[in-house]
């Protein structure tokens, strides 16, 4: 096979005093902690669109990047060295996992038909490398927002003909992930929204979106797709008002259409910075609610209000985000999957490799802070004590439901110099300074 990256050979770990910015400080890949390695608890996961596909433009200026198959004229065979150069990058970067959208993978033809054939030869080929390499699929997907025909929507499109097409793509994405083994199907909603209530009747939207997703459920049982079906909360870009705006309005959602047993939810970090809440908000509700399926690992710019899909950097953001995982008991058939890509002037073939070092050695050394803090119970013991008062007494009564207004007006008459204590907000935050500094 072909190699695409010659000046770029298998990343090792060599500790956090390398100075070599093409080996990990933080993440070892074999390192055994807890009965499992590294790579186990970590489940990196390679993102197919931005890292194959991803040209570099932006509403100003066309695409930069320069990669190795670019001058490859032959549509499936550009598709193919995409996929070669992918499990390179894996073995090069001891990445176990990848995910796709369907048209990141293969090209559209001219119809349907010849779609899915195109798409049918490429998962083949995707099939005999995954067996020759032991890599496996995390998720698949279906893109239903590239192309013109979804402008008004996908399920949530104004054209019924829209919404059958987008199911027979679902379709065939899903029986595509089986094939390949995949443990989750996302459902990113990229053009479920709306722009103005002037053309829109969101009612029937929502109800439609309802009725896709059922059929979706459907469809997975009938073929026996054992994988987990993830929705993919975002509050806005591509549309003004994404209906999965973030994690909370999609467990209202699924509960709603009685729809919570059969989804969990794939959380990115910076569709939840752009909610307004912060990552690990939108993590920590996933998880109380039992919904925690897989995370998309990025992070955005605080001076931009966009999706910028930068490769995360920030310590406490994984650090939070590893405390939730570890409290979860790890990510079962989720992983941390990389949607993020190299900055547009980062265009160099290598800048790929530098920019998964930096996210993963990120994840690793946050998963390592969030388990000592975790050990030690710092935070658990605190919050612990700070609601030890429903513990006991009234309570206790409050939580077992044993009182009403009535009771808790009498106890409140004969109790009420009541005595608060500080929230300590600043002390816990410079304990977690303290561990992320700390070797
Ligand atoms: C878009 C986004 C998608 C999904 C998959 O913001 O995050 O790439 O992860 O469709
Ligand atoms: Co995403």
């Amino acid at each position: 096979m072909k190699e695409y990256f010659p000046n770029v050979s298998k990343i090792q770990y060599e500790g956090e005093t390398s100075t070599n910015p093409f080996a990990f400080k933080y993440f070892n890949p074999d390192e055994v902690i807890n009965g499992k390695t590294m790579k186990e608890h970590l489940r990196f996961t390679l993102s197919y669109w931005h890292t194959l596909c991803g040209a570099g433009s932006d509403p100003f200026g066309s695409g930069t990047m320069e990669r190795p198959w670019l001058d490859i004229k032959d549509p499936i065979e550009f598709a193919k060295a995409k996929m070669d150069a992918c499990f390179e990058i894996m073995e090069k970067l001891n990445i176990d996992f990848f995910a796709f959208h369907d048209r990141d993978i293969a090209p559209e033809g001219k119809t349907l038909v010849e779609t899915n054939a195109i798409l049918d030869e490429v998962v083949a080929y995707c099939d005999k490398l995954m067996k020759e390499t032991g890599k496996k699929l995390l998720w698949g997907t279906a893109n239903m927002f590239s192309h013109p025909r979804f402008m008004h929507g996908a399920s949530t499109t104004c054209e019924a003909d829209i919404f059958a097409f987008a199911a027979a793509q679902v379709k065939k994405a899903m029986e595509v992930t089986k094939l390949l083994g995949g443990e989750n199907y996302v459902f990113w909603g990229g053009r479920e929204g709306y722009e103005t209530l002037l053309n829109t009747n969101m009612k029937l939207e929502e109800e439609n979106f309802a009725r896709f997703l059922k059929m979706a459920v459907d469809y997975k049982k009938k073929i026996g797709f054992t994988g987990e079906l993830l929705i993919e909360p975002k509050p806005k870009e591509p549309t003004k008002h994404q209906y999965d705006t973030d994690a909370a309005t999609v467990l209202g959602f699924l509960r709603k259409y009685g729809l919570e047993k059969e989804f969990k939810l794939n959380i990115e970090a910076n569709h939840a910075t752009l909610a307004g809440h912060t990552f690990e908000h939108d993590v920590h509700l996933a998880r109380i609610n039992g919904a925690l399926g897989s995370i998309d690992a990025n992070m955005g710019d605080p001076n931009l209000g966009w999706d910028t899909d930068q490769f995360p950097t920030n310590i406490y953001d994984a650090t939070y985000c590893m405390y939730e995982i570890i409290q979860n008991g790890g990510l079962g058939k989720g992983g941390l999957n990389f949607d993020s890509k190299p900055r547009r002037a980062s265009f160099e073939p290598e800048d790929i490799f530098l920019s998964y070092i930096s996210g993963m050695d990120t994840f690793a050394k946050g998963f390592k802070v969030a388990l000592k803090l975790i050990e030690d119970g710092v935070l658990e013991n605190f919050k612990a004590d700070r609601y030890a008062t429903f513990n006991e007494g009234i309570g206790k009564d409050i939580v077992e439901g044993k009182v009403d207004f009535e009771t808790l007006e009498k106890y409140a008459l004969e109790h009420d110099q009541i005595k608060v204590k500080s929230g300590r907000q600043e002390m816990l935050e410079s304990i977690v300074n303290q561990y992320i500094f700390s070797k």
